[in-house]
């Protein structure tokens, strides 16, 4: 049983992840971390406290008195709100990651858990079954700290032996919290209009196609990457992972296979130049090598479990 941190416990990721490590460690056993003052309802079940990552000293004195096993820091600006704020974006992506590595450097933190993103790619990257080791020039602030925090792991682990583990994440999908910020919202925001008998607006264009993964498969490869043996875990940048790839369209039709009578339509803005730089879909053999990954969930289970499960009163 291992006493845990979760940095950024409020987020889409977060709030997943802190339900799912009390469930697996005991619900006083991992503390919710995020910077709102109140306790966002969903993690009322166990310990929280409020911070801010930007506080060096105070995560310092915290985590230094404390002694936690592990420590999952998801506090974040995503690619679009990052766009809009760069030098914010690229402080919070980067000193609350050095902060921690540094705390687990000086022995204050067995095992560190930082995500990194499909953000890490770029227009000069193959775009089909994009490899583990490849070409990566990201155009966007939030993927040059992607890029920039994954060389920063890797160099821990290897300079000072931090045992620090990541996946480069594709757009998630969720229900119980929202997303915020990302280029691959709308494969969560469709939901909400769909099941409120509304048709959509599509920021991206019909053809964009994406790497995405339901919420579920996400938590679970967080999970089994952290329980791995460590001699397993051959990659210490982050790990390609994949799910399901598909465009807006082709979630449309997923949804329509169940209400027949739901549309669409497309109005891109901004966010499809970010789009057009990532990939199409990811190659992920590298960590099914190395520590067994497989994803479950497939678009049709995607669409039928959202439309059944997004609470309208979240919109
Ligand atoms: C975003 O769209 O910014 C994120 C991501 C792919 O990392 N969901």
């Amino acid at each position: 049983m291992s006493y845990v941190l979760v940095i950024g416990a409020g987020g889409q990721i977060g709030t997943e992840l802190v339900l799912a490590l009390r469930k697996k460690h005991g619900k006083h056993q991992v503390v919710a971390a995020d910077i709102k003052t109140e306790c966002p309802p969903l993690l009322s079940s166990g310990p929280y406290v409020q911070m801010d990552v930007l506080n060096r000293d105070a995560v310092r004195n915290y985590i230094i008195y404390k002694e936690f096993d592990e420590i999952y820091l998801l506090a974040a600006l995503l690619s679009a709100t990052a766009e809009k704020n760069p030098d914010f974006a690229w402080r919070l992506n980067m000193e609350g990651l050095i902060t921690i590595l540094n705390l687990a450097k000086e022995g204050h933190v067995k095992k560190v858990f930082w995500p990194s993103s499909i953000a890490v790619f770029g227009p000069s990257t193959p775009l089909d079954n994009t490899p583990q080791t490849t070409v990566m020039e990201p155009t966007t602030v939030y993927g040059i700290s992607k890029l920039a925090g994954e060389r920063w792991c890797e160099y821990y682990h290897t300079k000072f032996g931090v045992d620090v583990r990541s996946i480069r994440y594709p757009g998630l999908i969720s229900y119980k919290s929202p997303p915020g910020g990302g280029t691959t919202d709308y494969a969560v925001d469709i939901f909400y209009k769909a099941k409120a008998g509304k048709p959509f607006k599509s920021f991206l264009k019909e053809d964009t196609m994406l790497p995405m993964m339901f919420m579920d498969d996400a938590i679970r490869a967080t999970l089994e990457i952290m329980d791995a043996p460590k001699k397993a875990i051959r990659i210490r940048s982050a790990y390609n992972l994949a799910g399901i790839s598909f465009t807006p369209k082709q979630l449309s039709e997923a949804i329509q296979k169940i209400i027949p009578s739901f549309q669409i339509t497309y109005c891109p803005d901004f966010r499809q130049q970010i789009a057009d730089t990532w990939p199409n879909s990811i190659d992920d053999s590298q960590a099914t090598h190395d520590w067994n990954w497989k994803h479950q969930f497939d678009i049709d289970a995607v669409a039928r479990i959202m439309l059944k499960k997004v609470n309208l009163n979240n919109f």
